[in-house]
């Protein structure tokens, strides 16, 4: 029997529903995961919640999941092997074993979706309409790529690491494969990480080894790597062209892409999200601490600034955690307002490099790189 779309769509609804537990909130409940934000079922895009957002590293039951494609079958650690080839004098292939053999590397580092925020372009931009939890910050480990490089021996004139993962390409989706210069390939931080928060990744998250390319955006990170080549050129598939580039020179809101003035995207801005109160939420008057996280990709944080009156007076908001470049910095700053009403609050970080958030985010026909200042409105009560 053939179904028309609407069938089709009906048919996937009806499936998801009796999958799904949905709770009040309209966040769902996968395996593995607490309640989360569904933008897509099958394969599963998932937003944390900011209310998840209370520590430094980001449990992974509360990590958000971002796929292209249906997950590839679950791969079996004893079966699992990696291939490294191309422009190498030898050609590789490794089990999970040979993996753990090698020196573990770790890092603290955020993953962030390209399009984490997207939701907040005006006029709206087509693509999963994010907030602001397509991020999270984990302590990754496994080995280094240079590491597993220098086994293979690669040549002079390879210029780039074309990636593969395991997923591979349906329907009109083409295959995910991704391309990384060979310079950031084979910076120390830049691991095949088989680890995520001391835990074997979850299939979700990519098992048993996926790329962590600190500070660029979270599409470099392939998951379920079963393919390293190093080439001379980038690879040129959809998921590096037209995909994921962003306009070298900005264009007007609203207006197509000029596809030969598109730009790889690498290292992410500075940015910074309130995490509490959260938007919109209502709040007994009295004191209270406004809190958040702060990062800005291969750079670190060196401050972030506060504003309870919609942006007229500011104040440097505490930071905690080691000034690093890759992982985010919690911040909170305490407030006492005297009166009841509706607040606007922003929060607008500053990095070692001199950069300051913008007001404006510079929009995208792809809605990539939304970095703002947050900004959250509250209304506080007087208690009865
Ligand atoms: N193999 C594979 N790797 C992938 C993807 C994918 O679809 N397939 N999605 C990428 C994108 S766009 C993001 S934002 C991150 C999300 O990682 P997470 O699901 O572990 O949070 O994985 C990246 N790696
Ligand atoms: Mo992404």
């Amino acid at each position: 029997m053939l179904l028309d779309r609407r069938q089709i769509f009906a048919a996937i609804a009806a499936g998801a529903a009796s999958r799904l537990a949905r709770a009040a909130d309209d966040s769902v409940a996968i395996a593995g995961k607490r309640p989360m934000i569904l933008h897509n079922d099958r394969p599963e895009d998932l937003e944390t919640p900011v209310r998840y957002f209370d520590s430094y590293l980001t449990p992974v039951d509360a990590f958000f999941v971002r796929q292209h494609i249906p997950r590839p079958a679950p791969i079996e650690a004893d079966a699992y092997r990696l291939t490294v080839n191309g422009m190498v004098s030898k050609t590789l292939s490794l089990s999970l074993a040979d993996l753990k053999r090698l020196p573990q590397a770790s890092v603290p580092a955020v993953l962030e979706c390209t399009g984490n925020g997207r939701g907040f372009y005006s006029p709206k931009v087509p693509g999963i309409q994010w907030g602001r939890g397509a991020i999270g910050n984990a302590e990754w480990s496994g080995p280094r790529i240079s590491d597993i490089l220098k086994m293979a021996g690669v040549s002079s004139g390879a210029a780039f690491l074309e990636t593969d993962g395991a997923d591979t390409g349906v329907a009109k989706t083409p295959d995910f494969i991704r391309s990384l210069p060979l310079k950031k390939a084979l910076h120390p931080a830049t691991l095949l990480a088989l680890n995520m928060n001391g835990q074997p990744l979850p299939t979700l998250h990519g098992f048993p080894a996926r790329l962590i390319v600190p500070g660029w955006d979270g599409t470099s990170s392939v998951k379920w790597v079963i393919r390293l080549t190093a080439a001379a050129e980038p690879n040129n598939g959809f998921f590096m062209n037209p995909g994921y580039r962003y306009p070298k020179y900005a264009l007007p809101p609203g207006t197509p892409a000029r596809p030969a003035e598109l730009e790889v995207i690498e290292g992410m801005p500075v940015k910074s999200t309130i995490t509490s109160p959260e938007d919109q939420s209502k709040a007994a008057l009295g004191p209270m601490t406004i809190r958040g996280f702060a990062w800005a990709g291969e750079q670190s944080i060196e401050r972030v600034d506060v504003s309870t009156d919609g942006g007229s007076r500011w104040r440097e908001a505490k930071l905690s955690g080691a000034k690093l470049p890759f992982a985010w910095r919690l911040w909170q700053i305490d407030w006492q307002p005297s009166d009841p009403g509706y607040y606007t609050i922003l929060s607008r970080a500053t990095d070692s490099s001199g950069r300051v958030q913008p007001i404006v985010a510079e929009w995208n026909p792809s809605g990539y790189l939304w970095n703002a200042i947050d900004r959250v409105g509250v209304t506080l009560e007087k208690s009865a």
